[in-house]
């Protein structure tokens, strides 16, 4: 489990989630909805730097869209939606090519499903996919190698909606 480096300033009020700092940099991925951290509005806003300050994990997979085996990085999703404090049932994932799909936050505790900004050690970029991925652990689970699972792979991934 992630815990924020704010983990020891917030002992004192144990109950609330520890503040998120402000984006300083452009704004790659908005957190919204069932959330109890926000940064900007009622929004969690983050850039490339606070992405990455998330403890990075590695996917190597097959895709249906590139031959052969690539390996992703990036954070888990889990770890993301526990920073800022996520509680609901659905997370609604947006692109910026106006995709949009609902998934059980239940993937997240199953399957370490990754927001990946690298791939082949390169960065994501938009005409890759990029520049966040949603990554899930294909070749680890028969389950995933499914249509159900391929239509969560969200690319260009800019929203994430807590219902
Ligand atoms: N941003 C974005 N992500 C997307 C899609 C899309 O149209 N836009 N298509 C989804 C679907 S339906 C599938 S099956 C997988 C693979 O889609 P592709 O074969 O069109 O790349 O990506 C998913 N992620
Ligand atoms: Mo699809």
């Amino acid at each position: 489990m992630f815990t924020p480096a704010l983990a020891a300033a917030s002992e004192a009020t144990p109950t609330t989630a520890p503040a998120l700092p402000a984006p300083s940099g452009q704004v790659l991925l908005q957190v919204s909805g069932r959330i109890a951290s926000t940064n900007v509005d009622d929004a969690a806003h983050f850039d490339r730097d606070m992405l990455a300050s998330l403890p990075p994990h590695r996917i190597e997979t097959h895709t249906t869209v590139t031959d052969g085996v690539q390996v992703f990085e990036g954070f888990r999703m889990a770890d993301l939606l526990s920073w800022v404090g996520a509680r609901g049932d659905t997370v609604r994932a947006s692109a910026l090519n106006e995709y949009r799909v609902d998934i059980p936050m239940s993937d997240f505790d199953e399957f370490d499903v990754i927001v990946a900004y690298r791939m082949n050690e390169q960065e994501l970029t938009v005409p890759d996919k990029g520049p966040l991925w949603i990554i899930y652990p294909r070749d680890d689970h028969e389950v995933l190698q499914d249509i159900r699972y391929d239509y969560r792979w969200v690319w260009h991934l800019n929203r994430l909606h807590v219902d």
